[in-house]
């Protein structure tokens, strides 16, 4: 289950509606699971007032909640980003605090659980991922006992001093609790979960333990609270960047640029998270004091268009956007621009060439749950080359150890981090690279989702389910028979 279905829909120029698997590491990794496991995936088609009955997309059920225009402002814009996600990253932005957009929350949250309650066989797994749907173990543990539930967070989960600012705290934490398994990117963030368990709660707990105890209803119940550090299809990637059409492109755009001595490169969504001003900054000062020129080195950036609707992400672009200009109207000249910046996004295949042509790679988040790019970008570099500048404030910089590690409040630092990766040596490159891909290779996001379900299946111990009686309104049957 995740907000979003893994599916995106198209409509043809007569008018002909069909479903499209949307690309991304989370369907890749689960594709597999899911048909071995008759498996279906509850979520949002992506288009607000739409209402559609179940359907079978490349071999997985397909289980469509609607969400009208107002959830969306309240449940997604208003809560899910402009409340969960600015304090779960640090508060970097300042969080909306709205009555009306919880209650919406809470409103969706059930009814994600409830459509999830009505398609699981008796005893089934289900893996919830995500900030948006915080409530649902809970809430679906309480409609099927029968259920195995995991739930995974993608983003940070913050320190309690940051997250007793929700006066939605408690609520929040019952929910996750509601999970056998729940999930995190780092260490940390586990740890932060438990403290606040602790706090808000009084709850014992011995790492990655949380003991929940019971009430005259329902028996007393173990949670585990642990890091999966998620990675990407590697090989897939890998492939995708060996392949000569990419390696044709990748060399076209070093051509196009003028074939500058040195490219660096940014891929992002445009969010305050991303530290995209930060990196401008120590870019524009390098060339502000003359340490770089324009002629020797171009800056790409690509800021994959985000959360338009949302106020703080329109700031934000217009903030971007007056920094690329003013930086390539002080430093650009006819025939080099020192930043090449993109507000659209690329196929994979475009992607991957970008990565290759990279000889620089600049992740800078001021906070991040893992980053995906990084891993990308060492995926991608079979020819060894290519150096890693990477945030120390996110996920990734727990394994990618070998990177150039920064902090991207340190602009000095920042600069300097930028001319030792354009000084490094090749022997010295090839070194770093070698060792970040033995880490990636180490952990693709098969073996995160293998390692997630196999911690769940284990909570269950070897008799699994007991099998008792379902409630009632359980459709289970009905809408198997209709599926198949
Ligand atoms: C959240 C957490 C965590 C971007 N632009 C284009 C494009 N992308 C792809 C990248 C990468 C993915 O999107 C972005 O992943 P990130 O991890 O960098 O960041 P978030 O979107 O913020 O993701 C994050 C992640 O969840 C997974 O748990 O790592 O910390 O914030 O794969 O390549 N792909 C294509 N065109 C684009 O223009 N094809």
């Amino acid at each position: 289950m995740s907000n979003r279905l893994p599916v995106d829909r198209v409509v043809d120029e007569a008018g002909n509606a069909s479903w499209k698997q949307s690309p991304g590491g989370l369907v890749t990794a689960l594709e597999p699971v899911m048909r071995a496991a008759d498996g279906a995936w509850v979520g949002w088609a992506g288009q607000a007032d739409l209402e559609l009955e179940p359907f079978d997309n490349a071999g997985i059920r397909i289980v469509p909640v609607p969400l009208s225009e107002a959830d969306l402002e309240e449940y997604y814009e208003g809560f899910s980003n402009d409340t969960l996600w600015p304090l779960y990253h640090d508060v970097i932005a300042q969080p909306g605090y709205h009555r009306v957009w919880w209650e919406r929350y809470v409103q969706v949250n059930r009814r994600f659980a409830d459509a999830t309650a009505r398609v699981s066989a008796p005893g089934a797994t289900v893996w919830v991922q995500d900030y948006q749907l915080q409530l649902v173990p809970a809430m679906l543990r309480e409609r099927r006992p029968d259920l195995l539930i995991g739930f995974f967070n993608h983003i940070p989960f913050p320190a309690y001093g940051i997250f007793s600012q929700l006066p939605w705290r408690g609520q929040i934490i019952d929910g996750l609790l509601g999970a056998d398994v729940v999930g995190f990117q780092r260490v940390a963030d586990a740890g932060n979960f438990s403290r606040a368990v602790r706090r808000l709660r009084g709850y014992t707990t011995k790492t990655p333990y949380i003991e929940v105890p019971g009430t005259d209803a329902v028996p007393a119940r173990r949670v585990i609270a642990k890091a999966f550090p998620i990675s990407i299809d590697v090989a897939g990637f890998q492939e995708l960047a060996e392949s000569p059409e990419v390696q044709a492109r990748a060399r076209q755009i070093r051509a196009d640029l003028g074939d500058p001595e040195t490219i660096m490169l940014g891929v992002d969504r445009l969010d305050y998270t991303k530290g995209i001003g930060h990196r401008l900054k120590a870019f524009g000062e390098l060339l502000a004091e003359g340490r770089l020129k324009v002629e020797d080195v171009t800056l790409v950036q690509v800021a994959t268009p985000s959360r338009e609707r949302v106020e703080s992400y329109r700031q934000l672009r217009d903030e971007i956007e007056l920094t690329v200009g003013r930086i390539n109207g002080d430093y650009g000249t006819i025939s080099h621009q020192a930043i090449s910046y993109l507000h659209h996004g690329f196929p994979r295949e475009e992607m991957a060439a970008l990565y290759l042509a990279a000889d620089v790679m600049l992740v800078t988040a001021l906070r991040d749950g893992m980053n995906l790019v990084a891993k990308e970008y060492v995926a991608a570099r079979s020819d060894e080359d290519g150096v890693l500048i990477l945030s120390e404030f996110t996920g990734a910089s727990d394994e990618l150890r070998a990177a150039l590690l920064v902090n991207p409040h340190d602009i000095d630092g920042v600069k300097d981090a930028i001319l030792r990766a354009i000084e490094m040596p090749r022997q010295e490159r090839r070194k770093r690279m070698r060792s970040l891909r033995r880490r990636v290779a180490e952990n693709d996001v098969t073996h995160w989702s293998d390692s997630f379900l196999a911690t769940l299946r284990n909570t269950r111990g070897p008799g699994g389910w007991a099998g008792s009686v379902l409630p009632d309104e359980v459709e289970w049957t009905l809408e198997r028979t209709t599926k198949r």
